[in-house]
């Protein structure tokens, strides 16, 4: 199994939070988002990943985009440890804790869409570090108020084994940090952070301990 992969990319540190969780051992190849323009715009990745983003995930012949498509089919084919519930209902939970953070925080905060922002429609660098900010705030305060009164809530987002929620929820939490986001004001999720930090699965995973890190 091979795993394409940026350090600081947050897509790929989820996967590599599955990856750890279910003791898989895989090749990490680094793809450089910035260095001479961005491998991940160059024509020899574009055969792998069509989009030009990463993460891509190998195995064997079948050649995969997409983080949670991803990891779902790290369950299906390693069930064990799940990354899911038991029962539908709580599947559709945890889901819906990923999915918040992948399609309506991620999105909007991705590098190609920063770049546009400044390179394209040329706003200043306050104006796009608000953007960034406006976005992340706006899904964690949604995701806090979630998390905070939920019972399903334990040391994790559902209990407290990891989950596919954990996988989504910290690579955007070190990414906010990054941009200078205050996380301590969201309490629930800080304390989840500082759980999920202390596991091996995500320490393993952070960016600052990967082959490529700078
Ligand atoms: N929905 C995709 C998002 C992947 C994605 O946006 N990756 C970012 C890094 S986190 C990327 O490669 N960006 C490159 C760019 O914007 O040029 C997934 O979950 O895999």
């Amino acid at each position: 199994m091979k795993l394409y992969s940026y350090f600081r990319s947050s897509a790929s540190y989820r996967v590599r939070i599955a990856l750890n969780v279910k003791n898989l051992p895989y090749d990490y190849v680094p793809v450089h988002l910035v260095r001479d323009g961005g491998e991940q715009l160059k024509p020899e990745y574009r055969k792998v990943n069509l989009d030009g983003i990463v993460p891509t995930f190998v195995d064997g012949n079948e050649v995969m985009p997409q983080s949670l498509a991803i990891i779902e089919y790290l369950e299906e084919t390693h069930p064990q440890p799940p990354l899911l519930p038991g029962t539908p209902a709580e599947r559709a939970y945890v889901r819906s804790v990923a999915l918040q953070v992948a399609c309506e925080i991620h999105p909007l905060n991705n590098l190609r869409v920063l770049k546009y922002l400044k390179h394209t429609l040329c706003v200043e660098e306050d104006a796009k570090d608000a953007w960034y900010k406006h976005w992340v705030e706006a899904g964690f305060a949604t995701l806090e108020t979630h998390l905070a009164g939920n019972p399903r809530t334990g040391k994790l987002c559902f209990g407290d084994t990891p989950t596919l929620a954990d996988a989504c929820l910290i690579p955007q939490v070190f990414n906010a940090q990054r941009f200078k986001v205050d996380t301590a004001k969201f309490p629930t999720i800080q304390r989840i952070y500082d759980h999920a930090m202390q596991l091996d699965a995500f320490a393993r995973a952070a960016p600052g301990v990967q082959p490529d890190a700078e």
